[in-house]
């Protein structure tokens, strides 16, 4: 495994910083990003070190979702075999509080990881967005079960079924982002809110978070599993094929309807 692509620096009173390391991708989530992210997420919540965790995207961009390049030729049973399919769930059951830094875009499966996070401190330039249905796919990693509960039906529909992407001030009105601040200083910003995390009792906050996830997630855990099937059933489209392929030669996708 390549934990290069995801770096983890962990500072004295408890924060511990990842950062999604594939800048001239603009950090999509290849297979070999989400193991690295995957291990460690599962290191840092086990760490007792580690009280924060901060996550933010190297380059221009937080996350410009997951590898439209590896999700061309991948069939359904790829995804089930790799880590893909599990898309940083463990992300997801981190129990201790999780701050997103975002900054540029964060979009598919890079919006999905923001909607995993608690906190999220957005820079002034940043962009949010689901578009994968204009690459014939669908979100995989939670994006039609935490969206919608984050921003209601009928935000998250205009989201999901244009594929059109929203700036950090409408982000910030609709509920998915906690604060914006200026872009230079996104790093200080965010960070500050981590210490102040990082400095309150453990199993308080972690009682905190388990409510709070409890209260969305129970009935979450149903439209997950429906989710993946469903995403599963995408990639076994044509026009899957075609708009991966239509991104990857940079032309408007022709899609068939099969
Ligand atoms: N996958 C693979 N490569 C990418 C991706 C991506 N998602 N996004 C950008 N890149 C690559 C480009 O191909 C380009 O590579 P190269 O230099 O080799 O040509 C490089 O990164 C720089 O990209 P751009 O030149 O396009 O940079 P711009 O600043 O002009 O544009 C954008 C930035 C707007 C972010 C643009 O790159 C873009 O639209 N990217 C695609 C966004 C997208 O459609 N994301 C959704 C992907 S589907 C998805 O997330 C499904 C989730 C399924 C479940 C989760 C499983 C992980």
């Amino acid at each position: 495994m390549d934990q290069s692509l995801a770096t983890v620096d962990i500072h004295a009173n408890g924060v511990a910083h990842v950062t999604m390391n594939r800048p001239d991708a603009l950090n999509a989530l290849s297979p070999d990003l989400i193991d690295a992210l995957t291990a460690a997420f599962r290191t840092l919540d086990r760490d007792d070190a580690v009280r924060v965790v901060l996550l933010s995207g190297a380059g221009r961009h937080f996350c410009a979702g997951a590898d439209i390049k590896a999700m061309l030729d991948m069939t359904a049973a790829d995804a089930v075999r790799t880590a893909f399919s599990g898309c940083c769930d463990a992300l997801a059951a981190v129990g201790k509080p999780v701050v997103a830094a975002v900054h540029g875009h964060a979009l598919g499966g890079g919006c999905e990881l923001v909607e995993m996070c608690d906190v999220v401190i957005a820079a002034n330039d940043a962009v949010f967005g689901h578009p994968e249905a204009t690459v014939g796919t669908m979100p995989g990693a939670g994006g039609t079960q935490r969206l919608p509960r984050a921003l209601g039906k009928h935000k998250a529909m205009d989201l999901l079924l244009t594929g059109r992407l929203m700036d950090a001030a409408e982000a910030e009105r609709a509920g998915l982002v906690s604060r914006v601040v200026a872009a230079e200083n996104l790093r200080t910003e965010a960070r500050t809110v981590a210490d102040r995390i990082a400095g309150l009792s453990r199993p308080v906050l972690a009682m905190i978070k388990q409510a709070v996830r409890d209260a969305f997630e129970t009935p979450l855990r149903d439209g997950l599993r429906l989710e993946r099937a469903l995403f599963h059933r995408s990639l076994t489209l044509d026009d899957a094929r075609e708009g991966m392929a239509a991104f990857r030669d940079r032309r408007p996708p022709a899609f068939a309807d099969h």
